[in-house]
């Protein structure tokens, strides 16, 4: 039966409305994913149009031994959208597979991997299982982004074909959310984690305590967590970390080959601590609870032998329970502490971090004192130059990069941005992703850059929401200045393949703010 032409017409219309690309609107589609739009960019990629591979019912994943772990989670992230069975198995026997193998890749590190998509298979090739981890996540970005459905949809699921050799510039990527100004559940901290994996961060940052709030359980001083946790910015509802939560926040991380790196802020930023336990005033008398915004005002009693006794018990029962290298001493804004007072406490607290096993990160102000070469200064000023920090490199000292003119997540995209603040600048995405981390500060070259951080304070920030309106777009892009060579660094080539990570986002449920710098898809 021939269609009048108004009705096949009005056919072609409603397709292309629909955005089903009738016969006659199709035109030979650009590929809708390619191992080139990978985030953050890959060292080398290649695309492959005839390589693609379809996943089926059939589709295997094969591990190697020390690959199982990597292999679960894959499986875990595919079956929901899928449905399909993609069971893990020692060897594919020659059945289509997603193939997950360790090997000694000189090229590719650590944390690096090499991935080929074929029509017969994927092979996914790592020296170690952090490095099979991060292929997952190029993997991910292969597939459409329906993959990410937490219901199944039936349709067919290809992988880009292509192959990618990759692995990191620099070897800390991290994230830094602020548990402190306003309290987040473990639940909440997990889905960060998630949404932070995705693009290769490699530790979380925790701001465990502030003069707003103590949020981690310390038996030795238990009203840090049952008084000290009650409040929060604005009178906002407080919480806190039992030692048993956090253990399962680290080990949550760590499945997805993220290290949590805990920071108690010393010796400014104390006033949850002061108002709980008198005896940390240098008056003996408790200062009163604060939940406004001001910085700079508090400080533990540098003379008083109990500060050490604290400080000795609290780093102890942290260092218990964090098997990363790292704890995190603050340090910042000790505008409270007399110059001398605050050397003698550095140190004081740096032994005391090193006789638990543990090694000192801190915000710069911290390499105003002589570090030990295993301590990691965080830079947070805007750049240009710092000579203790400039002194610290020449000493060996690698830097994290967390410049809060870029790097901050909690600075507002623009003066009609309804969360964060704007002290250090306003950073749309171009901002974010306008910087180097080694020749950001004097003195601080390639081989002196520990890696970058995207900090989010949350004096303002309440929800999930919020902490993914300020992280999304920003935190790719600070993913990527981590990861990919100076060389891929483009403005013009990052924001198109930005724009395509956007119906993943959507997927997802990321509450990402649309940048109009973004031709978003
Ligand atoms: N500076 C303070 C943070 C927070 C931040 C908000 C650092 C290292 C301003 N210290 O950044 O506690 O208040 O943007």
């Amino acid at each position: 039966m021939r269609l009048s032409r108004a009705v096949s017409t009005a056919a072609i219309v409603s397709l292309t409305a629909v955005g089903l690309p009738a016969a006659a609107a199709a035109s030979p589609a650009a590929p809708e994913r390619s191992v080139t739009d990978v985030v953050p960019a890959p060292v080398s990629a290649k695309a492959d149009p005839r390589g693609d591979f379809k996943l089926t019912p059939f589709t295997v994943i094969s591990a190697d031994r020390g690959a199982g772990q990597v292999a679960d989670y894959l499986r875990g992230l595919l079956r929901p959208a899928t449905g399909y069975p993609l069971p893990v198995v020692p060897r594919s026997w020659g059945v289509p597979a997603i193939s997950l193998q360790l090997g000694h890749d000189a090229r590719i590190g650590t944390e690096g991997y090499e991935l080929k998509v074929g029509r017969d298979g994927v092979s996914l090739k790592a020296n170690t299982a952090d490095g099979l981890f991060e292929g997952v996540q190029s993997l991910r970005q292969l597939l459409p982004s329906a993959i990410d459905a937490k219901r199944v949809q039936h349709r067919t699921w290809t992988v880009a074909g292509g192959s990618i050799l990759d692995y990191p510039r620099f070897g800390e990527r991290g994230a830094m959310l602020d548990v402190a100004r306003h309290f987040f559940k473990p639940d909440q901290v997990k889905l960060y984690i998630d949404q932070i994996a995705q693009y290769k961060i490699n530790t979380l940052h925790l701001h465990l305590a502030d003069d707003q709030g103590w949020r981690i359980e310390i038996k030795s001083w238990p009203k840090l967590a049952t008084v000290g946790g009650k409040t929060a910015v604005d009178g906002d509802p407080g919480g806190y970390y039992t030692q048993k939560q956090y253990q399962d926040i680290v080990a949550y991380a760590a499945s997805r080959h993220i290290t949590v790196i805990p920071e108690i802020d010393m010796p400014g930023h104390t006033n949850a601590a002061q108002s709980t336990y008198a005896e940390l005033n240098c008056d003996g008398k408790a200062v009163p609870v604060r939940t406004d915004t001001e910085v700079g005002y508090s400080s533990l009693c540098i003379s008083s032998p109990i500060t050490y006794k604290f400080v000795d018990d609290v780093v102890r029962e942290l260092a218990a329970i964090t098997p990363g290298q790292y704890l995190h001493i603050g340090g910042d804004e000790a505008h409270a502490t007399p110059p001398a007072d605050y050397l003698t406490f550095q140190q004081k607290v740096q032994p005391i971090v090193a006789k638990y096993g543990k090694k000192v990160t801190g915000w710069h102000e911290i390499a105003k004192s002589t570090l030990p070469v295993s301590a990691v200064p965080q830079y947070w000023d805007f750049g240009g130059d710092n000579e203790s920090v400039a002194a610290a490199a020449a000493r060996g000292n690698k830097i994290l990069m967390s410049p809060a003119n870029y790097a901050y997540l909690d600075m507002k995209y623009n003066p009609e941005t309804p969360l964060g603040q704007d002290w250090a600048a306003l950073v749309e995405v171009k901002d974010g992703y306008g910087w180097d981390p080694a020749s950001l500060v004097t003195g601080v070259g390639e081989k002196q850059v520990a890696g970058v951080e995207a900090p989010l304070w949350t004096e303002t920030i309440r929800t999930s929401d919020d902490i993914e309106y300020m992280a999304f777009p920003r935190l790719p892009g600070i993913a990527e200045i981590g990861w990919s060579p100076k060389s891929t660094h483009n403005w013009d080539a990052y924001r198109q393949r930005l724009a395509k990570q956007a119906p993943r986002w959507v997927t997802q449920g990321i509450d990402f703010y649309r940048s109009p710098q973004v031709d978003w898809k």
